[in-house]
């Protein structure tokens, strides 16, 4: 090994102090305030160029970003080859490199370890690295090139990107088949799809909020190449306001009321992303000016049925056929309605997205949505050999063939590697367009159980431990029978408590026939959960 290049790394490292803190790679990579990451961010640096070695020199994506939280946090993911997040065995050494006391002998320990059992190893190691519009994003980056660089890697600063952007350049990157491997490759892909699929279809406009952040950037970016296809109007666009700040995806689902910044009229399309533009969430006035959200759920319904509809007039058959995946979040009314109105299978799995994303590659189309508006569809490679092999059948009939080409051009729309917001928002207008439905038609699907989150302080919350994808608790034990008791007394009543991976908090949700008793089923659950788990502060009331 080359010590010289490990001296170098040592001695870079200490323009990055490590503060005093225990750092966890979460489902959401490193998530803190930012002044307590620039270590983290030289580390991650020195990880991701590392970690392209290992994958015998594939490119590797390093994203800054705090998504929904407040622009004083920021964090950082790394992107695997295809686009995917991060190898599990991967978060553990990002957590031991960022809580290393002695990074030079941590770094060449962990070289060691991953050579002797890496099949491809290369010397090279490439990276590609993007923020969204936090300010401290800038000087973050920097950290972790200047890792790079210690380090010998080669690396290619994008500068702003969404999350989900950085996700497709570094699948094309490695991929060249799945497109071209920039930003205006991505708008170009996306968009040629939609005018596909949406031609001599008029579309009704679409106001966008864009949390303050680098969405409202993109979709505009985005608006250049729709050839005046679907009209956007986009708000929160970060001029004044600040990002996250009472709009965004994020505030409209948790909090169910519109973001400030935008007038809502009746009869209008609205929809909301996060800071990162990975979650979208759509929402509108009824004609009693009531405020109605088309959440994560909605959407996974809707693209589910239409998948649905779509297969069954194509003539497709697949083995592993269509299947949405859930989280314990989901409205139980979206899953009763998959069930038996749309009869697709539905799968739940743990919260964080790398747990959605994996159970999907279980269907042949496997759509996925946390009900917060994170998600998107996977499609199986006996689908895509079936589906080309079907398109270049001479014998196929032309109302197959049409069906079948809208198929396809569903699939190019979509972006496999992670949930997009921008990508979501045009599938939900293409087929809002096809089937010529409104906001309202759409929601009245199915009606949602009213629900409520709330979130407890404890002590420790990894005293709360969860079984059956988090609908039950083993530890504090005692707590899921007083849940249960709870439950049994209310009409529609379902109830869980998980730790959260990001924030230091217990999470409570709850959802019931009606608003008070789902308010009132959160509050005692909440309340036991502060008796039983070592709750402080205030309690619940
Ligand atoms: P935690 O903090 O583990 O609940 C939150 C979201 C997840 C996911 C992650 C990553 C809820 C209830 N939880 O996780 O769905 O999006 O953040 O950002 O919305
Ligand atoms: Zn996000």
């Amino acid at each position: 090994m080359d010590e010289e290049m490990f001296q170098n790394v040592l001695n870079k490292a200490s323009k990055y102090p490590k503060p005093d803190v225990k750092y966890t790679y979460g489902t959401a990579g490193f998530r803190l305030k930012a002044e307590l990451l620039p270590s983290v961010m030289y580390r991650m640096g020195l990880l991701a160029v590392l970690r392209s070695r290992a994958c015998g020199n594939q490119t590797i994506g390093l994203m800054v970003t705090a998504s929904h939280n407040a622009v004083q946090d920021n964090g950082v993911k790394l992107i695997d080859p295809m686009g995917e997040m991060l190898e599990a065995a991967w978060e553990n050494h990002a957590t031991e490199l960022a809580n290393s006391e002695d990074i030079g002998q941590c770094l060449r320990d962990l070289t060691k370890r991953v050579k002797s059992t890496c099949q491809d190893w290369s010397n090279d190691g490439n990276i590609v690295l993007a923020r969204d519009t936090r300010p401290s994003g800038v000087e973050l980056v920097q950290s972790a090139l200047d890792a790079a660089k210690a380090f010998r890697g080669k690396f290619k600063d994008l500068g702003i990107l969404t999350t989900p952007q950085l996700h497709y350049i570094v699948r094309c990157t490695n991929d060249p088949d799945y497109g071209k491997a920039s930003e205006e490759g991505y708008y170009q892909k996306i968009s040629s799809a939609f005018l596909k699929l949406t031609k001599s279809l008029t579309l009704s406009s679409i106001n966008i909020d864009g949390a303050n952040g680098v969405g409202a950037l993109k979709f505009a970016a985005m608006g250049k190449y729709l050839e005046n296809a679907l009209p956007m109007r986009v708000y929160n666009d970060g001029t004044s306001g600040e990002l996250n700040k009472n709009c965004g995806a994020d505030f409209v689902k948790v909090s169910q009321k519109a973001p400030e910044g935008l007038e809502m009229i009746v009869g209008e399309k609205y929809a909301s992303v996060d800071g990162d533009a990975d979650r979208i969430v759509y929402f509108y006035l009824d004609e009693t000016g009531s405020f109605r959200l088309l959440d994560g759920d909605k959407i996974s319904t809707l693209i589910a049925g239409f998948f649905k509809d779509i297969l069954v007039s194509s003539r497709l058959t697949l083995e592993r056929g269509l299947g949405v995946v859930q989280t314990a979040y989901a409205n139980g009314s979206s899953t009763a309605y998959l069930d038996s109105h749309l009869a697709v299978p539905v799968a739940c799995v743990k919260t964080g997205v790398k747990h959605l994303h994996k159970k999907a590659n279980d269907f042949d189309i496997g759509v996925y949505f946390e009900a917060n508006g994170h998600g998107t569809v996977l499609f199986s490679d006996d689908f895509k050999a079936k589906l080309n092999e079907a398109l270049l059948g001479a014998e196929t009939l032309p109302e197959i063939r049409v069906k079948l080409e809208d198929l396809k051009a569903l699939m190019e729309l979509v972006n496999e590697t992670v949930g997009d917001s921008i990508s979501d928002m045009l599938i939900v207008e293409a087929i809002l367009a096809k089937k010529g439905w409104s906001l309202k038609d759409w929601d009245q699907c199915y009606v949602d159980l009213p629900n409520r989150q709330r979130k407890i302080q404890v002590n420790d919350r990894t005293v709360v431990v969860t079984t059956d994808a988090e609908r039950k608790v083993t530890l504090p034990k005692g707590l899921q029978p007083e849940i249960d008791k709870l439950v049994a007394g209310v009409k529609n009543g379902r109830s869980f408590v998980r730790p959260s991976g990001t924030e230091d908090v217990v999470r409570v949700y709850a959802e019931a026939a009606t608003r008070e008793e789902a308010e009132s089923l959160a509050l005692a659950v909440a309340r036991k959960v502060y008796d039983l788990a070592g709750g402080v502060g205030v309690k619940p009331h």
